[in-house]
C-alpha cells in the first residue's frame, strides 16, 4: 500500500467524503415523442450541469444544478456503469461497504437503471442490462482474474408499507402461515448501533449465473406478491446486497481477510413525498404516505443541517441503511428525471433533493480482519 493512499484514507476518516450524486435524464418515450411533448431539461455532461427551463404565460423557470456526474438522454447503460459505478465496485473489492441508491419519480428510469432489460433466453448478456447485473459480472470477472480465494453471499428484500418481505425465502414460508414454519423477519439492533435483519435468507453463491437465477426468483416473487396483495410496486423499496470475503496474503506471508458489502437500493417513487410537505395531507388521506421515504428526506435534512438529532429510528429504511447516511459506508445516489414538461414540478423537486444529498458526509473505513 503506497503512502499516498494511506494519506487519502486518513483524510477520508477525519474530514469525511461526500455522498456522490449522479443525475440521469431519460429520453422521451415513443409516445411522448409522437405527441411532440415539450422538453424542458437540458444536460451538459461535460460541465456536469442540468438546466430546467420553461417560459410560458409570464411564468419563467430557469434553474441550473451541478452534480458529480450527469448522464443525458442519449447515455447508454454501459456509459453510466463504466464511468460511475465500476469504480465503486473496485472499492467494494478493496474492503469498503458501498451503497447505491436510485431516487426519482415513478417512470423516470430507476428500475431501468438498476435492473435494466430482461435476461436473454440465449444466455447472452443484454446490452441494456442495468447496474445490478453489471456489478455482479464485474465482481466475478475481477475475482477470477485475480485468482482470489473468496466467499460470497447475497440477500434481497423488499420494504412495503414498513413491512419487510424476504425475496429469497422459499415460497413455502409464505404459503403455509402456520407459526412453526413461518419465519418471522425482524429488525434487530446488535448493541453496537448496527442493525441486522433477523430471519433473512442469505444465499451463498459462487458464480454470476447463480446470482442471476436468484434475481430471477426474487423478481418473480416480487411480482407475485404485487398481484396477490394488490401492492403498488412504485411504493416499495428493494434492497439487493452482496457481501464478499476475500482471503489475501500480505507480503509478510500473513493471512488477511478483506470484507466488502455492496447494497443496491431501488427506492419507491419520490412523487409520494413532497418538498414542502404540502402534499403530505392529501397523500396521507389517500393512504399513500411512505414513512420510509419521508424519513429518508428528514434524515438527509438533519445531516446536512447538522441538527443534533438524526431521526434514523423513525423508519425501517433509515434503520437498515443508517451506515450509508453519515456512517462508514461510501454512498452514491443516482437521481433519475424525465425531460418532459409534464414532469417539471416533480423534476425540480428531485433536483433539489439530489442536490441537497451532495452535502452529506460519510467516513468510509476498510473492513479488515
Ligand atoms: P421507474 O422504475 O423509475 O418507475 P422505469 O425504469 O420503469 O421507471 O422506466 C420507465 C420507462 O422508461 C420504461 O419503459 C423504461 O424502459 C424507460 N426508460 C427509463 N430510462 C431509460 C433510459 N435511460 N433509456 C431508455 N429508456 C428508458
Ligand atoms: N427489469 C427486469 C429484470 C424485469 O423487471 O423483468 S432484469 C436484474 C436485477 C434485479 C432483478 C432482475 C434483474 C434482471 C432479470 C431479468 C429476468 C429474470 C431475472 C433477472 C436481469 C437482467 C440482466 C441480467 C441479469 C438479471
Amino acid at each position: 500500500r503506497s503512502s499516498d493512499s494511506t494519506s487519502t484514507n486518513r483524510n477520508d476518516k477525519e474530514k469525511g467524503v461526500n455522498v456522490q450524486v449522479i443525475l440521469r435524464c431519460r429520453p422521451l418515450s415513443e409516445d411522448e415523442a409522437r405527441l411532440h411533448t415539450p422538453v424542458v431539461i437540458s444536460c451538459n455532461e461535460h460541465r456536469r450541469e442540468v438546466s430546467a427551463t420553461q417560459s410560458i404565460a409570464g411564468k419563467h423557470i430557469d434553474r441550473h444544478f451541478a452534480f458529480d456526474k450527469v448522464f443525458g438522454p442519449a447515455s447508454q447503460q454501459k456509459d453510466l456503469y463504466d464511468q460511475a459505478i465500476s469504480p465503486i465496485v473496485f472499492e467494494v473489492l478493496e474492503g469498503y461497504n458501498c451503497t447505491i441508491f436510485a431516487y426519482g419519480q415513478t417512470g423516470t428510469g430507476k428500475t431501468y437503471t438498476m435492473e435494466g432489460g430482461a435476461r436473454k433466453k440465449n444466455g447472452e448478456f443484454p446490452s441494456d442490462a442495468g447496474v445490478i447485473p453489471r456489478a455482479v459480472k464485474q465482481i466475478f470477472d475481477i475475482l477470477e482474474a485475480q485468482g482470489a480465494e473468496y466467499s460470497m453471499k447475497v440477500t434481497f428484500l423488499e420494504l412495503y408499507n414498513e413491512e419487510i418481505s424476504d425475496l429469497l425465502a422459499p415460497e413455502e414460508t409464505t404459503k403455509f402461515v402456520d407459526d412453526k414454519s413461518k419465519k418471522s423477519i425482524a429488525l434487530m439492533e446488535d448493541g453496537k448501533g448496527s442493525v441486522f435483519v433477523r430471519g433473512l435468507e442469505e444465499e451463498i453463491v459462487s458464480t454470476a449465473n447463480e446470482i442471476y437465477k436468484i434475481l430471477e426468483k426474487g423478481s418473480a416473487k416480487r411480482r407475485t406478491a404485487e398481484t396477490l396483495l394488490n401492492k403498488q410496486s412504485s411504493r416499495s423499496h428493494s434492497i439487493f446486497s452482496i457481501t464478499i470475503h476475500i482471503k489475501e496474503n500480505t507480503p509478510e506471508g500473513e493471512e488477511m481477510i478483506k470484507c466488502g458489502k455492496l447494497n443496491l437500493v431501488d427506492l419507491a417513487g419520490s412523487e409520494n413525498i413532497s418538498r414542502s410537505g404540502a402534499r403530505e395531507g392529501r397523500a396521507r388521506e389517500a393512504g399513500e404516505i411512505n414513512k420510509s421515504l419521508l424519513t429518508l428526506g428528514r434524515v438527509i435534512n438533519a445531516l446536512v443541517e447538522h441538527s443534533g438529532h438524526i431521526p434514523y429510528r423513525d423508519s425501517k429504511l433509515t434503520r437498515l441503511l443508517r451506515d450509508s447516511l453519515g456512517g462508514k459506508t461510501k454512498t452514491c445516489v443516482i437521481a433519475t428525471i424525465s425531460p418532459s414538461i409534464h414532469c417539471l414540478e416533480e423534476t425540480l423537486s428531485t433536483l433539489d433533493y439530489a442536490h441537497r444529498a451532495k452535502n452529506i458526509k460519510n467516513k468510509p473505513e476498510i473492513n479488515q480482519k
